[in-house]
């Protein structure tokens, strides 16, 4: 029964092949368990397209099938879902759902992964897969353009469960909002076959208002990088696996769940009350350990829990850091129906109960995000820190040499908007821009998000651009910045 994950029916039939020649002993583990150079190798046989799979589905298990070229079809989508009842949020989603549909794999497949952007999109974005050996795991050839498509190929070399994400600046804010998920790379052979698999996805959201605070909800920089979550979930939303919603099983099942932490912040105590996991495939990797209660899953990890459900009733899934589970919304269900077994357990079984006391949630001070300024920099000093800014905020629209997207983000080269109006454009990084705008003649019509810089920030950024690729080599000052912040946001701006 403790079978290593990786043992191979191909083996089993050589090792019977062999055995006359007394050669059964070559099918140790050693022989059995293929490193990455040997999957490097592997020729592929056929092409087909990934079936994808929204939470708590998983696409149907590999089998013994051979390695074979892998389409995978991803689009990206910008949705606003519910949070919780009467929370409304804007989710960046792969494939439309929080977690990001489940790609399921086996070890030496070719992946020809094409990530599409929506054209109603908004954002760039771009994908980091955890199973993928090579930079940025496939985030620096898929930065992609709201309209756009990309494509890259790689070979899955390691058995396991990853997660992917999206990384694209800033990499925090894009994972908050939910651009993650799991790719499962399977064995030779596949994993063992149980009865009932499932998919899901703990997640840390900031939220302006706090939990339960009911309207549209924008997300909080501030929260998260102080890491105050006003919510932490399972699959994306309070209740997204409870109630009429929770996974389910019948007794005597043993059920696979694929769990993972896209975070940003917060590391997952993983546990299921009344359950004791027979076996985790810690961290999503090779190694097993069994009889576990809670399973510890690091943000941007994951794991494959297993256990046999033996009697009836509500299972709960929590964030052991139980507040989170009561008070923020890291509580999930699985209903087992089936008849009672009075050796194992002999009280009532209880029935969706689930109480959500979100409304007693303490209120954190707020604190004032703007940090001192030290003593004044230079001008070449505050382009040199611009410049490095620019490099990890305002590229990822605007493009590295300030040339923008056509149709998307508007050029920071030559712009004539940008030079006519420096308050103009100190408010647009401040309190973000949105309604039509003309640049150099072309017209834009899209947003960009307030960016949650200090004045000093601000002011080397733009000083930055405005020295920059042909613009007219304004300064801004820290004391400009302030004076701007002081004044109320502007009405979005309208054609001219
Ligand atoms: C998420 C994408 C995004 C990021 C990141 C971003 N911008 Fe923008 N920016 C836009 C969009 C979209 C517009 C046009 C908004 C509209 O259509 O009203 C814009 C407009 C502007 C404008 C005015 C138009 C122009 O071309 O002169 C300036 C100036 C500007 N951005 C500067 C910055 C700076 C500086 C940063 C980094 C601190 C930055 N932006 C980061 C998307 C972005
Ligand atoms: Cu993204």
């Amino acid at each position: 029964m403790k079978q290593p994950f990786y043992f191979t029916n191909s083996c089993k039939v050589i090792a019977f092949a062999l055995i006359a020649s007394a050669s059964f002993l070559s099918c140790d583990k050693k022989d059995e368990k293929h490193n990455a150079e040997y999957y490097e190798n592997i020729t592929v046989e056929g092409q087909k397209e990934a079936e994808l799979t929204a939470p708590p589905f998983v696409p149907k298990p590999v089998g013994d099938r051979a390695a074979t070229k892998l389409v995978v079809n991803m689009e990206i989508k910008e949705i606003e879902g519910e949070m919780v009842d009467g929370v409304k949020y804007n989710y960046w989603t792969f494939g439309g759902s929080v977690p990001g549909s489940f790609i399921r794999t086996r070890v030496g497949d070719e992946v020809e992964f094409h990530l599409k952007n929506h054209p109603d999109n908004k954002m760039p974005h771009n994908i980091d897969l955890h199973a993928v050996t090579g930079p940025g795991g496939g985030a620096t050839s898929s930065l992609v353009a709201p309209g756009h498509e990309k494509v890259f190929n790689f070979k899955t070399l390691n058995p396991g469960l990853y997660v992917y994400h999206c990384a694209t600046a800033p990499v925090g804010m894009h994972i908050a909002n939910g651009m993650y998920g799991l790719i499962l790379v399977e064995p030779e052979g596949g994993l063992p076959p149980v009865d009932k698999e499932y998919y899901i996805m703990q997640g840390d959201f900031y939220t302006k208002g706090s939990y339960g605070e009911q309207g549209s909800q924008p997300f909080d920089m501030n929260k998260a990088i102080k890491e105050q979550p006003d919510y932490v979930v399972f699959n994306g939303k309070v209740g997204a696996v409870a109630g009429d919603n929770a996974i389910t099983a019948k007794v005597g099942e043993t059920v696979r769940i694929f769990i993972g932490n896209g975070g940003p912040n917060l590391v997952s105590s993983f546990h299921v009350i009344g359950e004791i996991f027979d076996k985790v495939h810690i961290e999503g990797g090779e190694k097993i350990n069994e009889n576990v209660q809670t399973t510890l899953i690091p943000s941007g990890g994951s794991a494959i829990v297993e256990f046999k459900v033996d009697v009836p009733g509500t299972f709960i899934l929590v964030d052991h850091s139980i507040f989170r589970a009561f008070n923020k919304g890291a509580l999930g269900m699985l209903k087992v129906e089936g008849v009672e077994n009075k050796k194992i357990y002999s009280g009532t079984t209880q029935e969706g109960i689930y109480l959500p006391e979100g409304g007693t949630i303490q209120n954190m001070p707020k604190e004032n995000g703007a940090a001192k300024s030290t003593t004044a920099k230079t001008v070449p000093e505050q382009i040199k820190s611009g410049k490095e800014l620019f490099g990890r905020t305002c590229f990822a629209c605007h493009q590295p040499e300030g040339q923008g997207v056509p149709n998307a983000f508007p050029p920071l080269a030559k712009s004539d908007f940008l030079n006519a109006n420096p308050d103009r454009a100190i408010g647009a990084v401040l309190h973000g821009l949105s309604g039509e705008i003309t640049v150099n003649g072309k017209k834009f019509n899209n947003v960009m998000t307030s960016q949650n810089l200090t004045d000093e920030e601000v002011a080397d950024v733009l000083t930055y651009v405005y020295n920059s690729w042909g613009n007219n080599k304004t300064v801004i000052t820290p004391a400009k910045v302030k004076a701007i912040r002081a004044k109320p946001a502007p009405k979005p701006v309208s054609a001219h």
